[in-house]
């Protein structure tokens, strides 16, 4: 209840923030984009963790407003990188399953694309697996509307739900995003190995892009190259940071600009 008080005043109190963790090319090192992860600090309960307040967010339906919020704060950020001419990054947003489900998603989103000027281009929307399954062809005609935006959608989480290779042919997909179960282990666990060599073979039939989440060694970046999984974020990188602090790290690891 605390959470739920808290989280109806959040908005207008303006006490969140969203921080950004690098999407890295894993042969290159250079940064592709970047995942917008939201933080919040309450002036009455401190700092929760999303994990914690997602889901309430989710069922009360707050997670409307905050969730088109964190859009709309990346899209502007990821808009200004781009005109203060640094090289395109691609911003991925998380969507909850009840803007999933919300008949006005893809007219939101024209909306914050157009009020930002962002191209649409660089927006990702990353969903999970359990949206998707729940009606099929439902899911299709909502993920064919967000893709004729010019977006892409990735798949999060990949293979801690119910991963059903026949959907993943309907649908326009553009990336996976493979779960950091999968990748901890790496590569000392045959399991995990199999695992991920399995969607990476599957990944590369259906002409789907790989991200690896949860790189926190060199030896996972050894072993993901050779699956061809060419891009990854994790704390080998970086943990989610502000803005500001995104800003530095791209000077450090796209030196070129
Ligand atoms: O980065 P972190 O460990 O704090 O994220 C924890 C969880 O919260 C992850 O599952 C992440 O996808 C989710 N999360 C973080 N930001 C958002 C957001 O803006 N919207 C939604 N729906 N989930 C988010
Ligand atoms: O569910 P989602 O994939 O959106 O979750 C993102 C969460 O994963 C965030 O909470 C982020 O902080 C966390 N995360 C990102 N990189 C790593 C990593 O290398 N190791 C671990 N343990 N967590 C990570
Ligand atoms: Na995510
Ligand atoms: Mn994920």
């Amino acid at each position: 209840l605390h959470i739920e008080t808290g989280l109806r005043r959040a908005l207008e109190r303006d006490e969140f923030e969203v921080h950004f963790q690098p999407k890295v090319d894993l042969v290159s090192g250079e940064v592709l984009g970047a995942e917008a992860l939201l933080r919040w600090d309450g002036r009455d309960i401190g700092k929760v963790s999303p994990v914690e307040f997602v889901p309430v967010a989710e069922e009360t339906g707050l997670v409307q407003p905050i969730g088109e919020w964190v859009l709309r704060q990346a899209c502007a950020q990821a808009a200004t990188w781009q005109q203060g001419g640094l090289p395109a990054l691609r911003m991925g947003v998380n969507l909850s399953a009840r803007q999933f489900n919300d008949p006005d998603l893809a007219e939101k989103v024209r909306a914050i694309l157009d009020e930002t000027a962002l191209d649409p281009a660089m927006l990702d929307l990353e969903l999970t697996e359990s949206m998707l399954v729940e009606d099929g062809d439902q899911a299709v005609r909502v993920l064919k509307r967000l893709k004729s935006l010019g977006i892409t959608l990735s798949i999060d989480d990949f293979g801690t739900g119910y991963s059903s290779f026949g959907y993943l042919k309907r649908f326009p997909i553009d990336y996976i995003k493979i779960d950091r179960s999968f990748v901890v282990d790496l590569p000392n666990n045959a399991d995990d190995m199999a695992i991920t060599r399995a969607i990476a073979s599957m990944a590369s039939a259906l002409r789907l892009r790989l991200v690896a989440e949860g790189v926190e060694t060199n030896e996972q970046v050894t072993f993901l190259r050779t699956l061809g999984c060419h891009q990854g974020q994790g704390f080998l990188y970086s943990r989610p940071v502000p803005a500001a602090a995104f800003e530095a790290l791209l000077k450090r690891l796209n030196p070129e600009g």
